[in-house]
């Protein structure tokens, strides 16, 4: 009688001791999944066109990227056409609607959580806070490199409008103070880079041609030349 208490105790130690070891693989796989899920997500791009009276224009990429067991963007950019040494907000807006020549069709910031407007400094903002293009040459060519964004994922960006505006984001509320809006495009999925040139076959194997008049000089021509001699040296000596 005393048997199925003692079944009922050590079944909880085997089960207490399998969730011990199982914790620290539960409490890894949201991380696991998180890289799973960034670098599945698309790699975005976006071809600025200007608005009305500017002539604005460049090339933007969103790349997922993954800091800190966080699903971030890269986000690159080449704009042209602003002003010598200007500095400009730049914001992904609600939606990817270009249908208006001033750019307004793009509505707001793209802001789910419905925070308020931030510099990127913050961590606390519109997903759509980009912040600000790095200042332009003197030939009003903006350039970013590798800019990292924790507050916007790819997924969520894909289809929504993407600003370039006249001023620079001061961080006010309620959206920088950033002015009219220079140039817009739509966040598209990018196509997949060109596979890599496939390597060149091995060399095929030459014939050796065989001159009736000079001979050959490959190494089988070589072999049975001195395969002669060693006949000939034997019957010389026989
Ligand atoms: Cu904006």
């Amino acid at each position: 009688m005393r048997l199925l208490p003692t079944l009922t105790a050590l079944t909880a130690i085997a089960v207490a001791a399998a969730a011990a070891v199982a914790a620290p693989a539960a409490a890894q796989a949201p991380r696991l999944g998180a890289r799973t899920w960034c670098t599945r997500s698309p790699t975005l791009t976006c071809t600025l066109t200007p608005t009305a009276g500017s002539s604005v224009r460049g090339t933007v990429t969103l790349t997922p990227a993954l800091r800190r067991f966080r699903c971030g963007t890269l986000l690159a950019a080449n704009v042209t056409g602003l002003a010598a040494r200007s500095v400009h907000g730049w914001h992904v807006h609600e939606f990817g609607d270009v249908s208006r020549a001033d750019g307004k069709a793009t509505g707001g910031h793209f802001n789910p959580r419905g925070v308020d407007h931030a510099l990127p400094a913050t961590r606390r903002r519109h997903a759509g806070d980009l912040g600000n293009l790095l200042p332009a040459s003197v030939a009003g060519v903006a350039v970013v490199r590798a800019q990292f964004s924790a507050a916007l994922t790819t997924r969520a960006a894909v289809g929504r409008g993407l600003i370039i505006h006249a001023l620079r984001d001061d961080g006010g509320q309620p959206t920088g103070n950033a002015g009219a809006r220079l140039a817009q495009c739509v966040l598209g999925v990018a196509a997949p880079p060109p596979a890599p040139p496939a390597p060149p076959p091995p060399a095929a194997m030459l014939p050796v041609v065989v001159s009736p008049t000079t001979g050959g000089g490959g190494w089988y021509e070589a072999w049975l030349a001195s395969l002669a001699d060693f006949m000939g040296d034997r019957r010389g000596s026989a």
